[in-house]
């Protein structure tokens, strides 16, 4: 069993890329991650949930893994994940606004403050069905260095109303 911080990533899409959309697409950033050297230790299943806060853009597939990766700094993988967006079409163009690919950093180890351009934990991870519900499924006991909640409670306490509906598994998984 390692001992090394343990580290988190969302995954996010709600656009098409070059065809490819949903579950697809987020098995091919998951791929992209291993090619980068960034194999998920695990992965929790896909989960289809309504855009937050509630607007009128294309429901997400949203995912989360626990990725190995040894002794990157939070700039380090930043930079790592943002080269896969990018690759994968991600434009910014509005805060929040609906997206090919989003990979975000929810948590290294017991990481608490703000590395450049990302705060950790992610400031916004315990209001947000869409990013508890898959964590809840890998890591229900890792507790929030900030907040000292585990996942499963921050689950427990999120107000209701944000629906998020697990599809299945990414294949090979289970
Ligand atoms: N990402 C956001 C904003 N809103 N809503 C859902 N359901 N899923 C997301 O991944 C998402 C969102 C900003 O990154
Ligand atoms: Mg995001
Ligand atoms: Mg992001």
């Amino acid at each position: 069993m390692s001992h090394a911080p343990r580290t988190f990533i969302a995954l996010g899409s709600n656009l098409p890329y070059r065809g490819v959309a949903g579950a697809a697409l987020l098995a091919q950033a998951v791929a992209a991650l291993k090619q980068a050297g960034l194999a998920p230790r695990a992965l929790s299943g896909i989960w289809e949930t309504a855009a937050q806060p509630p607007s009128d853009q294309p429901a997400y597939f949203n995912a989360c893994a626990e990725l190995d990766c040894g002794t990157d700094t939070p700039q380090q993988l930043y930079a790592a994940l943002r080269a896969i967006e990018v690759r994968f079409g991600r434009e910014r163009r509005e805060r929040w606004g609906a997206r090919t690919l989003d990979l975000d950093i929810l948590a290294m180890g017991a990481e608490a403050g703000t590395f450049d351009e990302i705060t950790l934990p992610h400031p916004r991870l315990q209001d947000r069905a869409f990013v508890l519900f898959p964590l809840a499924e890998i890591a229900p006991e890792w507790r929030h260095p900030r907040l000292g909640k585990t996942v499963a409670d921050l689950l427990r306490e999120l107000p209701p109303g944000q629906p998020a509906v697990r599809i299945g598994a990414f294949s090979g998984s289970p």
